[in-house]
């Protein structure tokens, strides 16, 4: 794990945004732990957070010609991410986001920012059964663009509908790299190396057996 992504874990659980208890996910499944990129709800929260997403774009290799956050939760994540590049990777990188609703006024259309053309980075806070990514790629192949990359805060590392993850499905339908600033095996590495956290960490190691890849 490299020192980044401890940083990002110990800052998850700082602002409780990493949580261990009993949740209920989108999918019905019960889990020990759970993310909620919601409460990154400062502008120190943000500022930090678009700084994890910098780094792990530029450590993914991955070229793209325009970030874009699928609403809502994307798009604070697009912008600060876009600032972070600006502003510690010398990158002037545009970016763009939908509205949900259908405006018939003004500039029309959905979209705001950047035109939405080329290589696609999409980013977003967390990835389980994939269904967000595919409302974003109807968008996408709309505008006649190409997904080059997905990158989420963290991968969850399930299984999706057979044996591969969600993730792994979503690369396999898209012809495209899926990144994180950590996954769930950085967790476990974590959590291994924290004896007061002992039991949470069993309770992760039971869940992935149960749903892990
Ligand atoms: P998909 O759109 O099915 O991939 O699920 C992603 C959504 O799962 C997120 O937008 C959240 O609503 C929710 N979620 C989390 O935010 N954090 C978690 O740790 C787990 C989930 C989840 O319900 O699976």
């Amino acid at each position: 794990m490299k020192p980044y992504q401890q940083a990002f874990i110990e800052f998850a659980l700082e602002k409780q945004v990493l949580k261990f208890g009993e949740f209920t996910l989108k999918s019905g499944r019960k889990s020990p732990y759970f993310f909620n990129a919601g409460l990154f709800n400062t502008g120190r929260d943000l500022a930090k957070l678009g700084r994890f997403y910098a780094a792990a774009l530029a450590e993914s290799g991955i070229a793209f010609d325009v970030l874009f956050g699928p609403a809502y939760k994307g798009i604070p994540i697009a912008t600060t991410t876009a600032v972070a590049l600006a502003d510690h990777h010398d990158l002037d990188v545009p970016y763009c986001f939908n509205r949900k609703e259908a405006k018939d006024h003004g500039e029309g259309g959905n979209l705001v920012g950047s035109p939405l053309t080329g290589r696609i980075m999409l980013v977003d806070d967390v990835i389980t059964a994939g269904t967000a990514i595919r409302e974003s790629m109807t968008i996408i192949e709309a505008n006649k663009a190409e997904l080059a990359g997905v990158l989420i805060a963290l991968d969850r590392q399930e299984r999706g509908t057979g044996e591969l993850s969600a993730i792994q499905e979503v690369e396999r339908d898209y012809q495209c790299h899926v990144t994180s600033i950590i996954s769930l095996a950085d967790l476990v590495t974590y959590l291994e190396a924290q004896p007061e956290m002992a039991e949470h960490l069993e309770q992760v190691n039971a869940y992935r057996a149960d749903y892990g890849i």
